[in-house]
């Protein structure tokens, strides 16, 4: 232990521990903005400076350790007026309109600007002007030059989280900027549109495409009729960033909201993780009796960002996807047949929108095998903070309404399928069922749980082996965030592991972690704490396999035959070479 004095309060903190780290320890705050613990350390903003007793210049605090005997002062005349100058120097190159930014009153400079009381931009503003017209309106992710604040953060968390390497500096000196590397647009980069760049972000350099306005002018057309599908992790969250309590914030109190909003149909993606999986379940049984090692091990494709990563690193696995769309997919397409069918209305009328924690399903539904003659199967995508958007634009109080059922028969769901949202559940539920398609009897629904996932992605990547009967040994990994794909692959092309199913989830902890969730400024990261909101929603389901929803296999009944018949092949796989 090392004994540090923190503004007169002694202390002893591990070796090692950061000043910043021993300060809070001591139960001081350091006001900071670039820093996020184990991914950005690097003192860039200078706002986190103290005086140490001896030394002549301020430290930052976030990445300079303690040492024995350190004298540690966070709040001397020399330490705020620095901190002060520090944060107006930012204020001087960020284009503080905070009236029509989407992060007012979630901006960590603004946060710290309103604290210190700095109430002028004193400095002559000098921004980089006319960049931000040249960064494409049509793509998913948008970015604000001239609000980016040079934390480094997205850089940090697409290079070490996503190792996927989208950003850069580029320039000298003050001409210094963050942006697409290798000189590259970003239409030309390998950005697989994972929104972990946004939710990084301390202010509102980047965000998702707004498509808020397209919502409300199809709901204002009297010939559409607007079906909405919610996935599984935005109910772990949609309360978040309104200060809805968990228990108030369930899903059945969104399908009440959703209504209110205006929507004529409100049902749940998990219905269609239900029919993902008996399409998957059974696919994977026929590739693994197969055994042909082109489409083994088989990777799960419901993840739009892991399949935009597949596709550019590694484009000759590609044939080892699924060939089953994601549920979101699924769902658009069988609004866009049956349910049209049961309503009685074309389905060129429908518009259908899902509410999604994702910014690469924006453009998973704009793939051209996505659509039909009707158009596309799924016409609008919204994060879940635009949906938080929508409820605050209309002054609804969720509070004050009611929960309401799902419409039928699109609103009915396994436990199986409310998994989906978490690292391993896409696994955990696929088991489920493939064990009975083997064998023709459940598991018990916990004989999976081995492969639920390290939400935090720090382990790598989770293995587990199981016995689906009749000595069909079945290896399975699950991982989450690029970077351990990454590494996972690796380690498959050199043939030191070996497996038959994967699942990939592109964001840590899975969708409940996804990029298009509500951003805090706290810091904390809160895909695991999501997760476990599903996981206990999966315990008290008294349906929890997706061969036993009721709906799925009146669909099968009724219209589709077996899975993986010619009928479920047409609308429910995809080619993934299209
Ligand atoms: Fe997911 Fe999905 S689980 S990818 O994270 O499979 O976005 O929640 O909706 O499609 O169901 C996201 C979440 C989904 C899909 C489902 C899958
Ligand atoms: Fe990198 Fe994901 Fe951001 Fe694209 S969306 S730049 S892949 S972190």
């Amino acid at each position: 232990m090392v004994n540090v004095t923190v503004n007169g309060t002694p202390i002893a903190v591990p070796e090692g521990t950061t000043i910043l780290n021993a300060a809070k320890a001591a139960g001081v705050e350091i006001p900071h903005l670039c820093y996020l613990k184990g991914l950005n350390e690097i003192g860039a903003c200078r706002i986190c400076c103290v005086e140490i007793e001896g030394e002549r210049n301020l430290v930052p605090s976030c990445n300079n350790p303690v040492f024995e005997g350190m004298v540690i002062r966070t709040n001397t005349d020399r330490v705020r007026r620095t901190r002060r100058i520090n944060v107006e120097l930012i204020l001087s190159q960020h284009d503080c309109k905070c009236a029509t930014c989407v992060r007012s009153g979630n901006c960590q400079l603004q946060t710290i600007a309103n604290d210190l009381g700095i109430l002028d931009n004193i400095y002559p503003q000098d921004l980089v002007t006319g960049v931000r017209a040249l960064w494409p309106k049509d793509f998913p992710l948008y970015r604000d030059t001239n609000k980016c604040i040079k934390c480094m953060r997205c850089i940090q968390v697409c290079d070490k989280i996503q190792g996927v390497n989208v950003w850069d500096l580029s320039g000298t000196g003050s001409r210094t900027r963050v942006d697409v590397s290798r000189n590259r647009r970003i239409k030309e980069s390998d950005c697989v549109l994972c929104g972990q760049c946004i939710t990084h972000c301390p202010v509102g350099a980047l965000r998702e495409r707004d498509d808020t306005g397209r919502l409300f002018q199809a709901m204002s057309d009297p010939d559409k009729v607007t079906v909405v599908q919610i996935a599984p992790a935005v109910r772990a969250a949609w309360g978040e960033s309104l200060g809805l309590p968990p228990e108030k914030a369930t899903v059945n109190r969104m399908a009440g909201v959703l209504r209110r909003l205006g929507f004529d149909y409100v049902f749940d993606t998990s219905f269609t993780a239900d029919l993902t999986i008996m399409e998957e379940g059974t696919e994977f049984l026929h590739r693994y009796a197969a055994g042909d090692t082109r489409e083994l091990p088989m990777f799960t494709s419901c993840c739009p960002g892991w399949v935009r990563y597949l596709k550019s690193h590694y484009p000759e696995w590609t044939d080892r996807l699924s060939t089953a769309k994601s549920p979101q997919q699924m769902f658009g397409a069988v609004v866009k047949s049956s349910f049209a069918r049961r309503i009685g209305v074309e389905p060129s009328k429908i518009f259908s929108v899902s509410i999604m924690p994702c910014v690469a399903k924006k453009a998973e539904c704009d793939l051209p095998t996505m659509s039909t003659d009707a158009g596309p199967d799924v016409d609008l995508v919204l994060t879940t903070r635009e949906f938080v958007r929508l409820i605050r634009a209309e002054k609804l109080n969720p509070e004050d309404i009611p929960e309401e059922g799902f419409d039928s028969p699109m609103g009915v769901y396994s436990g199986a399928g409310v998994i989906f949202g978490a690292t391993g559940g896409v696994m955990e539920a696929a088991l489920r069922s493939a064990y009975f398609l083997h064998n023709g009897h459940n598991p018990k629904p916990e004989d999976f749980r081995a492969v639920r996932g390290d939400a935090t992605g720090a382990s790598g990547w989770t293995e587990a082996e199981f016995d689906l009967g009749g000595g069909a040994m079945v290896r399975t990994a699950v991982v989450s965030g690029l970077a351990n794909t990454g590494r996972l692959l690796a380690e498959l092309a050199a043939g030191r592991v070996h497996y038959d199913f994967v699942e990939v989830m592109a964001c840590p902890g899975g969708c409940a972690g996804g990029g298009g969730q509500p951003i805090h400024t706290d810091d904390v990261e809160r895909a695991a704490q999501r997760g476990k909101v599903l996981y206990n929603i999966d315990r008290i389901q008294t349906v929890r396999f997706s061969h036993e929803n009721p709906e799925v296999n009146a669909l099968y009944r009724e219209e589709l035959g077996e899975p993986g018949s010619e009928k479920a092949e047409a609308l429910l796989h995809t080619d993934h070479h299209a």
